[in-house]
């Protein structure tokens, strides 16, 4: 498994935190993520064989927030 964090802008509220971390965790190939509200954090825990960084920092400018670091 691999680890992403993502430093996500835009989050209004904890409801946003919750939407960008069910929108992360029914994805294909991820095993957890969590969303930080306090921290503007996301930590995803991810099968990189099923699923790239790329993919999971888009899914979260889909859902309409925008990711200004990852690492
Ligand atoms: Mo509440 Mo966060 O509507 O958008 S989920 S501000």
């Amino acid at each position: 498994m691999s680890e992403l964090k993502l430093h996500i802008e835009g989050m209004s509220c904890g409801g946003c935190a919750n939407s960008i971390s069910q929108v992360l965790s029914t994805m294909a190939g991820v095993s957890s993520a969590e969303v930080s509200l306090e921290s503007k954090q996301a930590h995803v825990v991810y099968d990189a064989a099923t699923v790239s960084p790329e993919e999971l920092a888009a899914a979260v400018v889909d859902a309409g927030f925008e990711v200004v670091a990852s690492e």
